[in-house]
Order: structure tokens, then C-alpha cells, then sequence
């Protein structure tokens, strides 16, 4: 990101996400053509999150539309860019910042925002690989393992099952291209699997079968059958297990909602330790609700040794809260999502502070996707070894993980697999 970069023309074009919803598509045209961003959607978004613009207007899209933030771009933020040299992606970011003028980018919409800085970032690409120009000074570029949700439930699909992603985490394949062929053989043996037990086997909005199995464990038990049953040692020489429970959606007043009973925190807690004992559970994403630091604490106390726990509702990629909860021991990894903080500049700072306090780190989609592969870059580029963006199947899904073995064939030295020291059991 080193060439000053001046933009010709700035816009922006209401297009539909991977559910059917409206998003946006953000065009940048430079000296060197046009550089283009689809902007993602979250379903189970934290309360702290950068705030998405949408009108409101319930004769469209049902109050869901994206005029407003499309009319951002045009206008002001067009405005802004358009007429002078930008020195950097920072520079630009910060200006867009400013020119919102609030906490959470609620004027402008975080959605105009994000799409204008995903784009702007290619721009100061320019003939570089994304992923080079997205890597911080210091930083080993490595690809990831992927983290593919097999099973989805909660608010990602209307079945009986409470947690909302199961994902399988090729943790001990040689090669990314390996990691990604063992990911689709367990989903085909899974699709099998739930065929054979007479379970329907259509999918949720992350590309996993979507079955009507209420029980965390009787789900673990599933995957582990179509890992074993795929060739694959079940753990950390082969394929291990990632679990997002997303607990703020399970919290109601007085506790979480799990398959029909309703638990404390404590009972949670000594719940995810039986599951880490009995199954090869090696990550766990909001295992308690964003409001509940205490919980969060214990449960990091207990298990924070022996496997990964990542906070997304909780930490929001906001980097000042990240130092918080750094501060009070809260989890011991970040989840990555660029339009929960609004620009590419923020999220990497937010890998920056997770990186110096030996955090680990997950790149993520979100549940409503475009067919945009930014995040496979970003996550290539900032080494952090592990990305989760649905399942081996979808469009809007596969678009990452094809663009990952793209990267892989071109860049052959590339390392592969989780950042050193970042596997725990
Ligand atoms: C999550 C995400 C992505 P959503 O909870 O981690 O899987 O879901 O985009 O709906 O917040
Ligand atoms: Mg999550």
C-alpha cells in the first residue's frame, strides 16, 4: 500500500445478498480500471456492532432495502474521495470516519462504508495479490484451515437444533487443497448419514444440512461418524470440530435455552467441559451471551487452557473492546468480521491487538454473503490460519474457499495450517 491511489468515479448498486436480501455493491474506478465490493450480512449480530443503514421503508424489501447507503456512496462519500491523491487505505478510512462523524457509523451506514474501504483496498492493491498488500509489517502470510459449517441451526435455519454452527476444521491435513477435499468428502458422508437416519437434509443459510436433531451431542456424534467414516482420524491429526453455539441468541431472562431446558451459565460451562471430553472439540465461538463477562470469565478460567475460545457478539472486532476483555481474560481469540467494526483499517487493528496479547485469530463471513472473496485475502495476508465461511457448497460460500486454492497454486511456498501455538488439548 505504498502508491498514492485517485478514484474517477465512486458508486454504489443495490444488489441481493445470499438470502434474498438487499446489499450493497460498491464500484471504484482508478487509472488502472474498475475495482468492485460486495458488502455481507449478518443474521446473529452482536448489539455493539457498526450499525447497517437500511431504510426502513416497509412497501420494499420489507424495510430491509439499502437506498439510503447506496445514496451515501453516490453523495457524500463520493464527494469525499473523488478529486484528490489518497496516500493510504488508512488515510481513507479515517477520512470516511470523520466524515460519519459517530460512534457506530450509523449516519453514513457501516454497510456504505465497509463496501467503500473492501473496494478502495484493491485499489492500493493495485497489480499486487490482495493478500500481500493486506499484510501488516512482521507478519508470516500463511493459508488457513478452513472451518466449514456442516450443521446449522439457531437463527440460520428453522430447525429443532439451539446452537447455531457445527464446523469441521481439517486441522491436520497436509495442504490446504487436501483440507478443503476432506471438508467436502465428511459433507457428502454427512449428507449420506442423515439420509440413512430418514432426517431431511435441506440446507441452512451457511450451506450446512439444516436436520431437526435438538441435541448438541447427538449432532457431535454425528460428524464425528461421517469423519471416521470419511478416511479421517477424528482430532488433531486429521479433522477436529469447531462449535459456535452464538450463545446471545440462547439467552433469555434467567438463562440459555438449550434443547428445551433452560441453564445457567454454570450449567453451560459444565456442559461444553462433558462435550470437550467426549468429542474432539477443539474450538468453541461464543460459548456464553455478549452481556455475560462474568460467565465468560469462569468459562475461560475452566477451559481456556485446554481449547480455543473465540468471542464474535462479544468482541465485535472493535479493537477497544477486544483490550478489554484482554484485560479481564475474557476468551483467548478474536473473531474477524470487517463490517462488524465498518473498515478494513479497523479490522486489522483489531488483529493487532489480538496478535500482541497472543490471541488467536478467525476470519469470518457472515450469514448473508455475496459472492466477494475479500475475506480469503485478509485472512491469507494476516496469517492468522483459520477461516470460517460455511460450508463446502453455495456460491456465495465456495467463492472463498476457490479463491484460497487460487492463492495456493499460485503462491506453492506458502505454509499451511493453524498458527503455531494456536491448537490447544
Ligand atoms: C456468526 C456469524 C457468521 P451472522 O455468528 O459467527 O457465521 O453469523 O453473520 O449471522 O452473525
Ligand atoms: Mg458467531
Amino acid at each position: 500500500m505504498t502508491n498514492a491511489v485517485s478514484f474517477s468515479s465512486v458508486s454504489a448498486l443495490e444488489i441481493l445478498d445470499s438470502r434474498g436480501n438487499p446489499t450493497l455493491q460498491v464500484r471504484l474506478e482508478t487509472k488502472h480500471g474498475p475495482v468492485v465490493a460486495g458488502v455481507p450480512s449478518g443474521a446473529s449480530t452482536g448489539t455493539r456492532e457498526a450499525v447497517e443503514l437500511r431504510d426502513g421503508d416497509p412497501d420494499r424489501y420489507g424495510g430491509k432495502g439499502v437506498t439510503r447507503a447506496v445514496a451515501n456512496v453516490d453523495g457524500e462519500l463520493a464527494e469525499l474521495l473523488l478529486g484528490r491523491d489518497w496516500a493510504s487505505l488508512a488515510e481513507l478510512d479515517q477520512a470516511m470516519i470523520e466524515l460519519d462523524g459517530t460512534e457506530t457509523k450509523a449516519r453514513l451506514g457501516a454497510n456504505a462504508l465497509v463496501g467503500v474501504s473492501m473496494a478502495a483496498a484493491r485499489a492500493f492493491a493495485g497489480p499486487e495479490p490482495l493478500w500481500r498488500s493486506l499484510q501488516p509489517e512482521g507478519v508470516e502470510a500463511r493459508l488457513p484451515v478452513p472451518h466449514l459449517n456442516v450443521l446449522n441451526g439457531g437463527v440460520h435455519a428453522p430447525n429443532d437444533l439451539d446452537f447455531q454452527e457445527f464446523m469441521i476444521a481439517p486441522v491436520g491435513a497436509p495442504s490446504l487443497p487436501e483440507a478443503v477435499r476432506a471438508g467436502a468428502a465428511v459433507y457428502a458422508r454427512l449428507r449420506a448419514l442423515l439420509r440413512e437416519r430418514g432426517e431431511v437434509t435441506g440446507l441452512g443459510d451457511e450451506g450446512g444440512f439444516a436436520p431437526n436433531i435438538a441435541a448438541p451431542e447427538d449432532v457431535l456424534r454425528l460428524i464425528v461418524q461421517a469423519i471416521t467414516e470419511s478416511g479421517y482420524p477424528a482430532g488433531a491429526d486429521g479433522v477436529a470440530i469447531a462449535l459456535d453455539p452464538a450463545a446471545s441468541e440462547l439467552y433469555r431472562e434467567g438463562g440459555y435455552a438449550v434443547a428445551g431446558e433452560t441453564l445457567t451459565s454454570e450449567d453451560m460451562i459444565d456442559r461444553y467441559a462433558q462435550m470437550v471430553e467426549d468429542f474432539p472439540v477443539w474450538s468453541l465461538e461464543d460459548g456464553l451471551a455478549e452481556g455475560d463477562w462474568d460467565g465468560w470469565q469462569r468459562l475461560t478460567a475452566r477451559l481456556g487452557e485446554r481449547i480455543q475460545l473465540v468471542g464474535d457478539d462479544i468482541f465485535v472486532t472493535n479493537p477497544g473492546i477486544i483490550a478489554q476483555a484482554i484485560e479481564r481474560g475474557i476468551g483467548n481469540a478474536s473473531l474477524i468480521k470487517l463490517n462488524q467494526i465498518g473498515t478494513v483499517t479497523e479490522t486489522l487493528e483489531a488483529q493487532r491487538v489480538s496478535r500482541e496479547a497472543g490471541y488467536g485469530q478467525m476470519v469470518s463471513h457472515r450469514s448473508g454473503e455475496t459472492s466477494d472473496s475479500f475475506i480469503a485475502d485478509l485472512t491469507v495476508g494476516t496469517g492468522t490460519g483459520q477461516l470460517k465461511t460455511g460450508a463446502p457448497a453455495r456460491g456465495e460460500r465456495v467463492a472463498k474457499y476457490n479463491r484460497l486454492l487460487e492463492i495456493a497454486a499460485a503462491h506453492p511456498g506458502l505454509p499451511y495450517g493453524l498458527t503455531p501455538g494456536t491448537y490447544r488439548r
